[in-house]
């Protein structure tokens, strides 16, 4: 994950079978295959313990205020369209304090990718109610269990004028990188739920057992159905979650709409930010090309057989002594033979020095030493051998 989170901040603040967790492991293998430039790319959360996502990413981001995520992030875009923009937060951040700026976003098709995790409680303040806890689930503000209404995510996207709406639960970590992965390609207001489980309130005060024991409920409640009508979305306690990818369509984002109104007004002369219409089309048609090709490489990377022979990995210096061993393992005479061919051509003064030299030495080194070298003479050869036959093992050489 390195490269896409920030590794000095670990560990996280996220209790143990918290979702979130594996949200944005999610979120950062969606952006690894995207092949987005991570320079270009913003991540805005507002507050809470999903707040806490913009602290980690190795991105530029904005760690804003309870709610504002939307807004903030609607400025980012705003001021520098050629970033992708993407929020990351608490359904009690987006829905609860920030659902004015959620429904306004969705209805504007702002180029925006909205990552809401779902934990049914205001997780960081101590669990208390929310917009999306379930009817007669308890809180801490609700002890007696809840009798308000929540919404149903999809549902009010969709209403306001979403246009990608996808919901997944904490489990289904490879349709959530698919999702983003997805989302970070499109254009316009693009919104994904994550149902997950917040383990130390909502579980605890629920009596709903641990983190792994909501996964296995996941698995058994979720029910898959894209392109579902977003009016049977709808959560129940403990019932069951239609999951899937519910809306996928096109319509002009703000800023298309924004250049078509001003073409209108001003003519093809018309200027944002000192570029002209062709021109921005232009330089976002070349940086999809780099993206494609980006993420055509990690792709073909992935795809790569891992490299199979052993004894490419295995490291020069063990190579080596691999070899020596082997060559010990014979006796000093076997290993004396070559040496004799060279034997001749080595003066008799040099061989004599050789010869005193090596008869310090260990025989079996000697011996290697004589093969790589080549250069003992008759002397040191019978020298070696005798040695060699005489007194050390091949036992001896490898304690
Ligand atoms: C203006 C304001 N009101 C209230 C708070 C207190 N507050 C901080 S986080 C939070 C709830 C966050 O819940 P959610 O967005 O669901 O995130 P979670 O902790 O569950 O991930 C609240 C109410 C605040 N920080 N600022
Ligand atoms: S309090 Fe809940 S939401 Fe917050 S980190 Fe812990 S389990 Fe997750
Ligand atoms: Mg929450």
């Amino acid at each position: 994950m390195s490269g896409v989170l920030r590794m000095d901040r670990m560990p996280h603040i996220w209790c143990p079978g918290c979702g979130i967790g594996s949200e944005v492991n999610a979120f950062a293998e969606a952006v690894k295959r995207s092949g987005i430039d991570p320079k270009k790319l913003v991540v805005v959360s507002g507050i809470g313990c999903t707040g806490r996502v913009a602290g980690y990413v190795d991105f530029d981001s904005i760690h804003t205020t309870h709610g504002r995520a939307i807004p903030v992030a609607t400025g980012v875009k705003l001021a520098n369209p050629e970033l992708t923009v993407v929020v990351f937060s608490g359904e009690g951040d987006l829905t609860g304090i920030g659902g004015n700026h959620l429904i306004h976003a969705a209805r504007r098709n702002m180029d925006l990718i909205v990552i809401c995790n779902n934990n049914f409680t205001y997780g960081m303040t101590g669990g208390q109610v929310t917009p999306t806890t379930p009817n007669s689930a308890i809180a801490s503000t609700t002890p007696y269990g809840n009798y308000e209404y929540p919404f149903s995510l999809p549902f009010l996207v969709d209403a306001a004028g979403g246009t990608y709406i996808a919901r997944w639960t904490s489990m289904h970590a490879r349709n959530v990188t698919q999702s983003i992965e997805e989302a970070l390609q499109r254009k316009g207001f693009s919104f994904i739920e994550i149902v997950s489980p917040c383990t130390t309130l909502y579980l605890r005060r629920n009596r709903l057992g641990d983190g792994v024991d909501m996964l296995q409920d996941y698995q058994e409640k979720t029910i898959l159905k894209h392109g579902a009508d977003t009016r049977e979305t709808a959560i129940d306690f403990q019932g069951k979650i239609v999951i899937g990818k519910f809306v996928d369509k096109q319509k002009p984002t703000y800023l298309e709409a924004v250049d078509k109104c001003c073409v209108k007004l001003v003519g093809d002369d018309y200027q944002l930010y000192g570029k002209t219409i062709p021109e921005r089309e232009a330089e976002a048609k070349a940086e999809k090309e780099r993206i494609a090709a980006r993420r055509a490489a990690v792709l073909a990377e992935e795809n790569k057989p891992a490299v199979t022979k052993v004894s490419a990995k295995i490291p020069v210096k063990t190579a080596a002594k691999k070899v020596a061993a082997k060559v010990v393992k014979k006796t000093a005479v076997k290993e004396a033979t070559p040496a004799k061919k060279t034997a001749a051509k080595v003066p008799a003064k040099t061989a004599k020095k050789a010869a005193t030299a090596t008869a310090k030495k260990a025989a079996p080194k000697m011996a290697v030493k004589a093969v790589a070298k080549k250069a003992a003479t008759k002397t040191v050869v019978k020298a070696a051998a005798k040695k060699a036959t005489a007194k050390p093992s091949v036992k001896k050489t490898r304690k």
